[in-house]
C-alpha cells in the first residue's frame, strides 16, 4: 500500500467531510497487447453492449474487427476508395455505433472526401450493417453532412452520442491554417471551430434538436453546441454522468483539456483563438473574452506538442481507477491522468512510465473505450492496447 493511500485512509478516518476528494489513488497500471499489424489505427470501439468484438479504425479507412483477440481476416468496412487524402490530419477520422445498433444497424463515419480544393472536404454519413455481422453494406451510404475545409489540417474527426440526450455530437477543428486566420472558432456562421449536435433519429438525414442553443446572429449555424475551439480532435462523455470531456489541440503555446458538466445547455464559448489554454494566444491582445470558459488543465507545448482527449474510466477491471480521467499526447506519447469533481483537479500522475507504448512510432493518436468501460491505447505504429492494473 502506497503512501497516498495511507494519507487517504487516515484522512477518511479523521474528516469525513473530505470524502468527496478522498479517493484512493490508482495503483500502477500497466498495457496488456490485444492485437498488432494495424496500419495506422486511429481509433477504437465496440458495439453498444458487447466488448467481446472491438472495431479498429485505421486511417486510410479500413475498420477492422477483433474477435477474442483475433483479428478477421476481411474489414468490417473499406471506405479506401472514397478518401480524397489518407494522410496528415486527413482521412477516416470517426467511428461510431448507433446506440440502437443491435436494432438498427447504423454507424456514422467522419471521412476526408475526394472535394479537395483547396483541401478535400469533410463527409458524415451514415452506413448500416449487412445480413453478415461482420460486414457492413457499402451500398447503405447515407450522406449525413459536408463540412468545406479550406486547409487540409484541424478537421476536428471525433464522433459519439450523447448518453443521456441520444443526439450525435460532432467535433470540427476550426478548419486549419495556422492562428485560424478567418474567426471561425468564435464566428456562429459556420460549422468549422465547433462541436455540433444533431438529432439523427427524427428525420434523415438529420434535424437540428429544439433545445439546441438559440444564437442572436440571424446566419447562426443551428447545428453548434459549443464553439471556441481550435481541433478537439477527441472528445467523450463519461458514460455514468453524461459529463463532457475535450481534448483541445493547442497552436504554439498550450495544450488543453476541457470539462463541461452533462447539465450544460450548450453555447459554451472555449475561447480560441483569443485563448490558448489558460493564456492569451501569442499574437493576440484581446482575450478577455466575456463568459469564456477555461480548460480544466493545460499545458506547456514545452512538454509536449498535441493532446489526445481520452476517457473516464468506467469500467470494472481496475477499480481503483473508477472515475479517472485518462489523456495523452500525440506528439510525445505521454500519458497522464487526473481527477476532477466540477471544481477541483486532483491526483494528477504521470502515466508515461506504465502506459507508453513500447513501439519504434510511439504516437498516440487515440483511447478507444468497449461496451463494458475499458479503456485502451492506440500506437499509430499498429498496435492496441489494454489497460490493465499491473500484476
Ligand atoms: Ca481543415
Ligand atoms: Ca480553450
Amino acid at each position: 500500500m502506497d503512501i497516498r493511500r495511507i494519507a487517504c485512509m487516515a484522512t477518511l478516518l479523521l474528516i469525513p467531510i473530505t470524502l468527496a476528494n478522498c479517493h484512493p489513488a490508482t495503483g500502477p497500471l500497466a498495457l496488456e497487447l490485444v492485437a498488432d499489424g494495424f496500419d495506422k489505427p486511429l481509433y477504437l470501439t465496440s458495439e453498444p453492449g458487447d466488448a467481446t468484438r472491438l472495431y479498429v479504425v485505421e486511417q486510410g479507412g479500413k475498420v477492422w474487427i477483433v474477435e477474442n483477440g483475433t483479428r478477421l481476416a476481411t474489414p468490417f468496412l473499406d471506405v479506401s476508395g472514397l478518401l480524397g487524402n489518407d494522410g496528415g490530419e486527413q482521412g477516416l477520422l470517426g467511428f461510431v455505433f448507433h446506440p440502437d445498433y443491435a436494432q438498427n444497424g447504423y454507424f456514422y463515419i467522419n471521412y476526408s472526401n475526394t472535394d479537395c480544393q483547396p483541401a478535400c472536404n469533410t463527409t458524415i454519413a451514415r452506413y448500416q450493417v449487412s445480413a453478415d455481422p461482420n460486414a457492413a453494406d457499402a451500398a447503405s451510404a447515407m450522406e449525413v453532412m459536408i463540412i468545406e475545409q479550406p486547409a487540409t489540417n484541424h478537421n476536428g474527426g471525433m464522433l459519439a452520442f450523447g448518453p443521456n440526450d441520444g443526439y450525435l455530437y460532432i467535433a470540427t477543428g476550426d478548419g486549419g491554417g495556422g492562428n485560424d486566420p478567418n474567426n471561425f472558432g468564435q464566428r456562429l456562421d459556420t460549422r468549422l471551430g465547433k462541436i455540433l449536435r444533431i438529432d439523427v433519429d427524427t428525420a434523415e438525414p438529420f434535424a437540428i434538436p429544439s433545445e439546441n442553443p438559440q444564437f442572436d446572429p440571424v446566419d447562426a449555424e443551428p447545428a453548434i453546441w459549443d464553439y471556441g475551439l481550435r481541433n478537439p480532435w477527441r472528445f467523450s462523455f463519461d458514460r455514468m454522468t453524461g459529463d463532457l470531456w475535450i481534448g483541445d489541440v493547442g497552436q504554439g503555446a498550450r495544450e488543453e483539456i476541457n470539462f463541461e458538466p452533462a447539465d450544460s445547455t450548450g453555447a459554451n464559448n472555449y475561447g480560441w483563438r483569443n485563448r490558448e489554454g489558460l493564456i492569451c494566444r501569442p499574437g493576440e491582445s484581446n482575450c478577455d473574452l466575456p463568459g469564456a470558459i477555461d480548460p480544466i488543465h493545460d499545458y506547456s507545448q514545452s512538454v509536449s506538442r498535441s493532446v489526445t482527449g481520452g476517457y473516464v474510466y468506467r469500467g470494472s477491471a481496475i477499480p481503483d481507477a473508477q472515475g479517472t480521467y485518462f489523456f495523452a499526447d500525440y506528439v510525445s506519447a505521454k500519458v497522464w491522468s487526473l481527477r476532477y469533481d466540477g471544481a477541483t483537479v486532483a491526483e494528477f500522475m504521470d502515466r508515461s512510465g506504465e502506459l507508453t507504448p513500447p513501439g519504434l512510432f510511439p504516437a498516440i493518436p487515440s483511447f478507444g473505450e468497449d461496451a463494458d468501460g475499458e479503456l485502451y491505447l492506440i500506437d499509430f505504429g499498429g498496435a492496441v492496447y489494454r489497460i490493465v492494473a499491473a500484476t
